[in-house]
Protein backbone atom coordinates (compact mmCIF):
# COMPACT_ATOMS: atom_id res chain seq x y z
CA UNK A 1 0.00 0.00 0.00
CA UNK A 2 1.59 3.54 -0.97
CA UNK A 3 2.14 5.62 1.93
CA UNK A 4 -0.08 8.95 1.42
CA UNK A 5 0.19 12.76 1.53
CA UNK A 6 -1.63 15.97 1.85
CA UNK A 7 0.51 18.25 -0.28
CA UNK A 8 -1.39 20.78 -0.76
CA UNK A 9 -5.09 22.89 0.68
CA UNK A 10 -6.98 25.76 -1.20
CA UNK A 11 -9.35 28.46 0.59
CA UNK A 12 -12.07 30.07 -1.45
CA UNK A 13 -13.72 32.80 0.43
CA UNK A 14 -16.90 34.64 -0.67
CA UNK A 15 -16.27 38.50 -0.80
CA UNK A 16 -19.42 39.86 1.02
CA UNK A 17 -19.03 39.71 4.92
CA UNK A 18 -22.07 40.17 7.14
CA UNK A 19 -21.82 41.15 10.43
CA UNK A 20 -23.74 39.75 13.68
CA UNK A 21 -25.48 43.74 14.28
CA UNK A 22 -26.49 43.96 10.14
CA UNK A 23 -27.91 40.43 10.56
CA UNK A 24 -29.35 41.19 13.60
CA UNK A 25 -30.86 44.76 12.43
CA UNK A 26 -32.83 43.02 9.14
CA UNK A 27 -33.85 40.14 11.44
CA UNK A 28 -35.66 42.23 14.21
CA UNK A 29 -36.87 44.41 11.41
CA UNK A 30 -38.39 41.27 9.79
CA UNK A 31 -40.36 40.53 13.32
CA UNK A 32 -41.54 43.80 13.39
CA UNK A 33 -42.96 43.76 10.22
CA UNK A 34 -44.40 40.59 11.01
CA UNK A 35 -45.39 41.31 13.67
CA UNK A 36 -47.10 44.74 12.52
CA UNK A 37 -48.65 42.56 9.87
CA UNK A 38 -50.60 40.39 12.03
CA UNK A 39 -50.99 42.35 14.90
CA UNK A 40 -55.10 41.19 14.55
CA UNK A 41 -53.89 37.35 14.39
CA UNK A 42 -51.31 37.59 17.25
CA UNK A 43 -54.04 39.48 19.35
CA UNK A 44 -56.90 36.62 18.66
CA UNK A 45 -54.17 34.50 19.42
CA UNK A 46 -54.14 32.79 16.03
CA UNK A 47 -50.15 33.97 15.25
CA UNK A 48 -47.93 33.47 17.45
CA UNK A 49 -45.86 36.87 17.38
CA UNK A 50 -41.83 36.41 16.54
CA UNK A 51 -39.11 37.60 19.45
CA UNK A 52 -36.35 39.74 18.44
CA UNK A 53 -32.63 38.18 18.12
CA UNK A 54 -29.51 39.31 19.85
CA UNK A 55 -25.83 40.05 19.15
CA UNK A 56 -24.77 39.35 22.88
CA UNK A 57 -26.96 36.06 22.30
CA UNK A 58 -25.24 34.98 19.28
CA UNK A 59 -21.82 35.24 20.29
CA UNK A 60 -21.99 34.06 23.22
CA UNK A 61 -23.88 30.77 22.67
CA UNK A 62 -21.77 29.97 19.56
CA UNK A 63 -18.64 32.20 19.46
CA UNK A 64 -19.77 33.72 16.17
CA UNK A 65 -19.39 37.31 15.10
CA UNK A 66 -19.47 37.40 11.00
CA UNK A 67 -19.80 34.94 8.29
CA UNK A 68 -19.09 35.53 4.50
CA UNK A 69 -21.57 34.89 2.10
CA UNK A 70 -22.48 34.41 -1.74
CA UNK A 71 -24.83 36.88 -1.93
CA UNK A 72 -25.55 40.07 1.04
CA UNK A 73 -28.24 42.23 -0.42
CA UNK A 74 -31.04 39.04 -0.55
CA UNK A 75 -30.26 38.14 3.01
CA UNK A 76 -30.55 41.32 4.51
CA UNK A 77 -33.90 42.14 2.61
CA UNK A 78 -36.43 42.37 5.22
CA UNK A 79 -38.77 41.64 2.10
CA UNK A 80 -36.95 38.32 0.88
CA UNK A 81 -34.70 37.07 3.48
CA UNK A 82 -33.03 34.43 1.60
CA UNK A 83 -30.17 34.66 -0.96
CA UNK A 84 -30.32 36.27 -4.34
CA UNK A 85 -28.20 34.03 -6.65
CA UNK A 86 -29.54 33.77 -10.19
CA UNK A 87 -29.92 30.65 -11.53
CA UNK A 88 -27.25 30.24 -14.13
CA UNK A 89 -27.51 28.53 -17.89
CA UNK A 90 -26.18 24.96 -18.41
CA UNK A 91 -23.50 26.28 -20.68
CA UNK A 92 -21.69 28.51 -17.32
CA UNK A 93 -20.17 26.42 -14.77
CA UNK A 94 -22.67 26.13 -11.74
CA UNK A 95 -22.00 28.33 -8.96
CA UNK A 96 -20.75 25.51 -6.45
CA UNK A 97 -18.80 24.31 -9.67
CA UNK A 98 -16.72 28.17 -9.54
CA UNK A 99 -16.20 28.23 -5.76
CA UNK A 100 -13.82 24.35 -6.13
CA UNK A 101 -12.36 26.38 -9.55
CA UNK A 102 -11.11 28.77 -7.11
CA UNK A 103 -10.49 26.61 -4.09
CA UNK A 104 -8.48 24.03 -6.21
CA UNK A 105 -6.16 26.30 -8.02
CA UNK A 106 -4.86 27.49 -4.75
CA UNK A 107 -4.64 24.21 -3.58
CA UNK A 108 -3.18 22.76 -6.28
CA UNK A 109 -0.15 25.50 -6.32
CA UNK A 110 0.62 24.70 -2.78
CA UNK A 111 0.85 20.77 -3.85
CA UNK A 112 2.99 22.27 -6.97
CA UNK A 113 1.01 20.52 -9.30
CA UNK A 114 -1.07 20.89 -12.42
CA UNK A 115 -4.57 19.14 -13.29
CA UNK A 116 -2.36 16.67 -15.75
CA UNK A 117 -0.91 15.30 -12.35
CA UNK A 118 -4.77 14.50 -11.14
CA UNK A 119 -6.41 11.39 -11.65
CA UNK A 120 -10.02 11.89 -9.79
CA UNK A 121 -11.90 14.69 -8.16
CA UNK A 122 -14.50 14.24 -4.88
CA UNK A 123 -16.73 16.73 -4.20
CA UNK A 124 -17.59 16.24 -0.63
CA UNK A 125 -20.11 18.82 0.97
CA UNK A 126 -23.43 19.22 2.88
CA UNK A 127 -26.16 20.28 -0.06
CA UNK A 128 -25.38 19.67 -3.75
CA UNK A 129 -27.00 22.27 -6.32
CA UNK A 130 -28.49 19.56 -8.49
CA UNK A 131 -28.93 15.67 -8.11
CA UNK A 132 -27.37 15.43 -11.80
CA UNK A 133 -24.70 15.20 -13.56
CA UNK A 134 -21.75 15.23 -10.39
CA UNK A 135 -20.19 18.86 -9.40
CA UNK A 136 -17.41 16.68 -9.03
CA UNK A 137 -17.43 15.34 -12.63
CA UNK A 138 -18.23 19.11 -14.00
CA UNK A 139 -14.91 20.51 -11.62
CA UNK A 140 -13.04 17.81 -13.62
CA UNK A 141 -14.08 19.58 -17.03
CA UNK A 142 -13.29 22.91 -15.77
CA UNK A 143 -9.81 21.90 -14.88
CA UNK A 144 -9.05 20.02 -17.25
CA UNK A 145 -8.58 16.84 -15.48
CA UNK A 146 -8.63 13.36 -17.33
CA UNK A 147 -9.98 10.45 -14.73
CA UNK A 148 -12.65 10.30 -12.30
CA UNK A 149 -15.19 12.17 -10.48
CA UNK A 150 -18.20 11.70 -7.85
CA UNK A 151 -19.91 13.64 -5.35
CA UNK A 152 -20.53 12.45 -1.83
CA UNK A 153 -22.53 14.16 1.43
CA UNK A 154 -21.71 13.25 5.21
CA UNK A 155 -23.17 16.88 6.28
CA UNK A 156 -20.15 18.52 8.20
CA UNK A 157 -17.73 15.72 8.35
CA UNK A 158 -17.66 15.35 4.79
CA UNK A 159 -14.19 16.73 4.48
CA UNK A 160 -12.87 14.44 6.50
CA UNK A 161 -14.86 11.16 4.91
CA UNK A 162 -13.68 12.85 1.75
CA UNK A 163 -10.16 12.59 2.71
CA UNK A 164 -10.21 8.85 3.46
CA UNK A 165 -12.15 7.73 0.01
CA UNK A 166 -9.27 10.08 -1.55
CA UNK A 167 -6.50 8.54 0.82
CA UNK A 168 -7.96 4.82 -0.27
CA UNK A 169 -7.57 5.63 -3.39
CA UNK A 170 -4.15 6.54 -3.90
CA UNK A 171 -2.99 3.91 -1.56
CA UNK A 172 -4.85 1.04 -3.61
CA UNK A 173 -2.84 2.85 -6.62
CA UNK A 174 -5.78 3.70 -8.35
CA UNK A 175 -5.13 7.19 -8.47
CA UNK A 176 -1.96 9.08 -8.04
CA UNK A 177 -3.30 12.04 -6.59
CA UNK A 178 -6.67 13.12 -5.42
CA UNK A 179 -8.47 16.48 -5.58
CA UNK A 180 -11.17 16.58 -2.21
CA UNK A 181 -12.89 19.74 -2.77
CA UNK A 182 -15.88 21.43 -0.20
CA UNK A 183 -18.36 23.96 -2.03
CA UNK A 184 -20.81 25.03 0.56
CA UNK A 185 -23.32 27.45 0.04
CA UNK A 186 -24.68 27.19 3.30
CA UNK A 187 -26.81 30.40 2.97
CA UNK A 188 -28.82 28.66 0.39
CA UNK A 189 -30.37 26.82 2.66
CA UNK A 190 -30.41 28.96 6.06
CA UNK A 191 -33.95 29.88 7.17
CA UNK A 192 -32.83 33.50 7.99
CA UNK A 193 -36.21 34.14 9.44
CA UNK A 194 -35.55 31.24 12.65
CA UNK A 195 -34.52 32.90 15.33
CA UNK A 196 -33.04 29.95 16.68
CA UNK A 197 -30.82 29.12 13.93
CA UNK A 198 -30.39 32.28 11.40
CA UNK A 199 -26.84 33.08 12.65
CA UNK A 200 -24.93 29.77 12.42
CA UNK A 201 -23.77 29.14 8.54
CA UNK A 202 -21.66 31.05 5.97
CA UNK A 203 -20.21 30.12 3.19
CA UNK A 204 -17.01 29.09 1.42
CA UNK A 205 -14.86 26.12 -0.29
CA UNK A 206 -11.88 24.32 0.82
CA UNK A 207 -9.72 22.24 -1.68
CA UNK A 208 -7.38 19.30 -0.77
CA UNK A 209 -4.61 17.43 -2.59
CA UNK A 210 -3.92 13.35 -1.42
CA UNK A 211 -1.30 12.17 -3.35
CA UNK A 212 1.23 9.43 -3.26
CA UNK A 213 4.09 10.38 -0.54
CA UNK A 214 6.69 9.07 -3.22
CA UNK A 215 6.06 11.06 -5.61
CA UNK A 216 5.29 14.36 -3.88
CA UNK A 217 6.97 17.52 -4.18
CA UNK A 218 5.36 20.21 -2.02
CA UNK A 219 6.64 22.02 0.52
CA UNK A 220 3.51 21.92 2.35
CA UNK A 221 3.05 17.67 2.81
CA UNK A 222 1.51 16.37 5.61
CA UNK A 223 1.35 12.39 5.87
CA UNK A 224 -1.64 10.82 6.58
CA UNK A 225 -1.01 8.27 9.41
CA UNK A 226 -4.61 7.34 9.79
CA UNK A 227 -8.38 7.83 9.36
CA UNK A 228 -11.49 7.06 11.82
CA UNK A 229 -15.27 7.64 10.59
CA UNK A 230 -18.15 6.63 12.85
CA UNK A 231 -21.96 7.49 12.21
CA UNK A 232 -24.95 7.27 14.01
CA UNK A 233 -28.65 7.93 13.19
CA UNK A 234 -30.61 11.06 14.51
CA UNK A 235 -33.11 13.32 13.90
CA UNK A 236 -31.77 16.09 15.67
CA UNK A 237 -29.96 17.76 12.71
CA UNK A 238 -32.43 17.50 9.62
CA UNK A 239 -33.36 18.57 5.94
CA UNK A 240 -35.63 17.34 4.46
CA UNK A 241 -35.47 19.06 0.97
CA UNK A 242 -35.68 16.42 -2.09
CA UNK A 243 -37.23 15.38 -5.42
CA UNK A 244 -39.94 13.66 -3.56
CA UNK A 245 -41.29 17.00 -2.25
CA UNK A 246 -42.94 17.67 -4.89
CA UNK A 247 -45.00 14.47 -5.30
CA UNK A 248 -46.63 16.16 -2.01
CA UNK A 249 -48.78 18.90 -2.75
CA UNK A 250 -48.31 19.96 1.43
CA UNK A 251 -44.56 19.55 1.79
CA UNK A 252 -43.24 22.25 -0.96
CA UNK A 253 -41.50 25.31 0.90
CA UNK A 254 -42.51 23.67 4.44
CA UNK A 255 -39.92 25.01 7.33
CA UNK A 256 -37.94 21.46 7.50
CA UNK A 257 -37.13 22.02 3.58
CA UNK A 258 -34.45 24.31 5.26
CA UNK A 259 -31.96 23.26 8.21
CA UNK A 260 -33.67 22.38 11.59
CA UNK A 261 -32.24 20.66 14.58
CA UNK A 262 -32.55 20.97 18.58
CA UNK A 263 -29.14 23.09 19.09
CA UNK A 264 -28.91 21.52 22.73
CA UNK A 265 -29.55 18.24 22.04
CA UNK A 266 -26.90 18.40 19.59
CA UNK A 267 -24.28 19.63 21.88
CA UNK A 268 -25.17 17.21 24.57
CA UNK A 269 -24.62 14.42 22.18
CA UNK A 270 -22.42 14.78 19.59
CA UNK A 271 -19.49 16.26 22.31
CA UNK A 272 -18.29 13.19 24.16
CA UNK A 273 -18.68 11.20 21.00
CA UNK A 274 -16.65 13.39 19.55
CA UNK A 275 -13.82 13.36 22.63
CA UNK A 276 -14.28 9.59 21.95
CA UNK A 277 -13.63 9.07 19.03
CA UNK A 278 -10.32 11.23 18.60
CA UNK A 279 -9.42 8.94 21.70
CA UNK A 280 -9.63 5.83 20.81
CA UNK A 281 -8.61 6.51 17.34
CA UNK A 282 -4.88 8.25 19.06
CA UNK A 283 -4.29 5.03 21.04
CA UNK A 284 -4.69 2.39 17.96
CA UNK A 285 -2.15 4.08 17.04
CA UNK A 286 -0.08 4.28 20.21
CA UNK A 287 -0.33 8.54 20.36
CA UNK A 288 -0.74 10.13 23.59
CA UNK A 289 -2.78 12.90 23.29
CA UNK A 290 -0.32 15.23 24.83
CA UNK A 291 2.41 14.80 21.96
CA UNK A 292 -1.04 16.39 19.21
CA UNK A 293 0.04 19.61 18.82
CA UNK A 294 -2.87 20.84 17.06
CA UNK A 295 -6.70 19.91 16.96
CA UNK A 296 -8.30 21.36 13.60
CA UNK A 297 -11.68 20.83 15.01
CA UNK A 298 -15.24 21.28 13.31
CA UNK A 299 -15.95 25.00 13.09
CA UNK A 300 -19.85 24.82 14.55
CA UNK A 301 -19.61 26.50 17.79
CA UNK A 302 -17.00 27.41 19.91
CA UNK A 303 -18.06 26.07 23.51
CA UNK A 304 -18.38 22.65 21.72
CA UNK A 305 -14.57 22.83 20.99
CA UNK A 306 -13.74 23.88 24.26
CA UNK A 307 -15.99 21.43 25.73
CA UNK A 308 -14.16 18.13 23.45
CA UNK A 309 -10.57 19.85 23.88
CA UNK A 310 -11.14 20.37 27.80
CA UNK A 311 -12.41 16.11 27.50
CA UNK A 312 -8.89 15.16 25.78
CA UNK A 313 -6.74 17.51 27.31
CA UNK A 314 -8.26 17.42 30.64
CA UNK A 315 -7.91 21.61 30.54
CA UNK A 316 -8.43 24.54 28.64
CA UNK A 317 -6.96 24.25 25.28
CA UNK A 318 -3.99 26.96 23.99
CA UNK A 319 -5.21 29.23 21.35
CA UNK A 320 -2.52 27.45 18.78
CA UNK A 321 -3.88 24.21 19.94
CA UNK A 322 -7.50 24.09 18.91
CA UNK A 323 -7.61 27.13 16.01
CA UNK A 324 -10.58 28.71 15.93
CA UNK A 325 -11.99 30.77 12.48
CA UNK A 326 -15.60 30.10 13.52
CA UNK A 327 -15.37 33.43 14.54
CA UNK A 328 -14.98 35.13 11.21
CA UNK A 329 -16.46 32.48 8.92
CA UNK A 330 -19.48 30.97 11.05
CA UNK A 331 -19.95 27.54 10.33
CA UNK A 332 -18.91 26.20 7.09
CA UNK A 333 -20.48 23.06 7.26
CA UNK A 334 -17.45 20.46 5.82
CA UNK A 335 -15.53 23.08 4.84
CA UNK A 336 -14.95 24.57 8.43
CA UNK A 337 -11.90 22.36 9.96
CA UNK A 338 -10.43 22.46 6.40
CA UNK A 339 -10.20 26.27 6.78
CA UNK A 340 -8.74 25.85 10.30
CA UNK A 341 -5.83 23.33 8.53
CA UNK A 342 -5.57 25.66 5.39
CA UNK A 343 -4.69 28.72 7.70
CA UNK A 344 -2.96 27.45 10.61
CA UNK A 345 -0.52 25.11 9.36
CA UNK A 346 2.62 26.61 8.07
CA UNK A 347 4.13 27.30 11.84
CA UNK A 348 4.12 24.21 13.02
CA UNK A 349 7.76 22.34 12.73
CA UNK A 350 8.68 18.88 10.88
CA UNK A 351 7.41 15.91 12.54
CA UNK A 352 4.58 17.80 14.71
CA UNK A 353 1.42 15.62 14.81
CA UNK A 354 -2.00 17.08 14.38
CA UNK A 355 -5.62 15.60 14.38
CA UNK A 356 -8.45 17.38 11.68
CA UNK A 357 -12.13 16.30 12.95
CA UNK A 358 -15.16 17.16 11.83
CA UNK A 359 -18.92 16.54 13.04
CA UNK A 360 -22.32 16.74 12.43
CA UNK A 361 -25.92 15.92 10.87
CA UNK A 362 -25.81 12.34 10.23
CA UNK A 363 -24.60 12.02 13.35
CA UNK A 364 -21.30 11.95 11.62
CA UNK A 365 -17.70 12.35 13.12
CA UNK A 366 -14.71 12.07 10.83
CA UNK A 367 -11.18 11.55 12.11
CA UNK A 368 -7.40 12.26 10.45
CA UNK A 369 -4.66 11.88 12.07
CA UNK A 370 -1.65 13.75 10.38
CA UNK A 371 2.25 14.35 10.80
CA UNK A 372 4.08 17.24 9.34
CA UNK A 373 6.82 16.50 6.91
N1 LIG B 1 -31.35 35.77 20.02
C1 LIG B 1 -31.67 35.86 21.34
N2 LIG B 1 -32.06 34.81 22.09
C2 LIG B 1 -32.18 33.61 21.45
C3 LIG B 1 -31.89 33.46 20.09
C4 LIG B 1 -31.47 34.58 19.36
N3 LIG B 1 -31.14 34.53 18.05
N4 LIG B 1 -32.08 32.16 19.74
C5 LIG B 1 -32.50 31.53 20.86
N5 LIG B 1 -32.55 32.40 21.89
C6 LIG B 1 -32.97 32.14 23.28
C7 LIG B 1 -33.88 30.93 23.38
O1 LIG B 1 -35.21 31.31 23.18
C8 LIG B 1 -33.62 30.48 24.81
O2 LIG B 1 -34.37 31.27 25.69
P1 LIG B 1 -35.00 30.62 27.05
O3 LIG B 1 -33.81 30.17 27.85
O4 LIG B 1 -35.76 31.75 27.65
O5 LIG B 1 -35.85 29.46 26.58
C9 LIG B 1 -32.15 30.82 25.05
O6 LIG B 1 -31.80 31.81 24.07
C10 LIG B 1 -31.24 29.63 24.91
O7 LIG B 1 -31.53 28.93 23.67
P2 LIG B 1 -30.84 27.59 23.26
O8 LIG B 1 -30.92 26.61 24.38
O9 LIG B 1 -31.36 27.17 21.90
O10 LIG B 1 -29.33 28.12 23.07
P3 LIG B 1 -27.99 27.32 23.12
O11 LIG B 1 -27.20 27.86 24.24
O12 LIG B 1 -28.15 25.83 23.04
O13 LIG B 1 -27.28 27.78 21.76
C11 LIG B 1 -26.86 26.91 19.55
C12 LIG B 1 -27.89 27.49 20.51
C13 LIG B 1 -25.83 28.01 19.24
C14 LIG B 1 -27.55 26.49 18.27
C15 LIG B 1 -26.12 25.72 20.18
O14 LIG B 1 -27.06 24.82 20.74
C16 LIG B 1 -25.26 24.95 19.21
O15 LIG B 1 -24.42 25.48 18.52
N6 LIG B 1 -25.44 23.62 19.18
C17 LIG B 1 -24.67 22.75 18.31
C18 LIG B 1 -25.15 22.89 16.94
C19 LIG B 1 -24.36 22.14 15.94
O16 LIG B 1 -23.17 21.96 16.02
N7 LIG B 1 -25.05 21.74 14.95
C20 LIG B 1 -24.42 21.11 13.88
C21 LIG B 1 -24.91 21.73 12.67
S1 LIG B 1 -23.81 21.42 11.39
C22 LIG B 1 -24.41 20.14 10.40
O17 LIG B 1 -24.01 19.03 10.45
C23 LIG B 1 -25.48 20.53 9.48
C24 LIG B 1 -25.12 20.24 8.05
C25 LIG B 1 -25.89 21.10 7.14
C26 LIG B 1 -25.18 22.37 6.89
C27 LIG B 1 -25.89 23.31 6.02
C28 LIG B 1 -27.04 23.98 6.66
C29 LIG B 1 -27.34 25.35 6.13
Amino acid sequence: MQKVVISGTGLYTPPNSISNEELVVSFNAYVEKHNSENADAIAQGEVTPLAPSSTEFIEKASGIKSRYVVNKSGILDVNRMRPDIPERSNDEWSVLCDMAIKAAGQALERAGRTAADIDGVIVACSNLQRAYPAIAVEVQEALGIVGFGFDMNVACSSATFGIQAAANSVQLGQARAVLMVNPEVCSGHLNFTDRDSHFIFGDACTAVIVERADEAVSHHQFEILGTKLLTKYSNNIRNNFGFLNRADDDSVGAPDKLFIQQGRKVFKDVCPMVAELIGEHLEEHSMPVTDIKRFWLHQANLNMNMLIARKLLGRDPEEHEAPVVLDEYANTSSAGSIIAFHKHQDDLPVGAPGVICSFGAGYSIGCVIVRKL
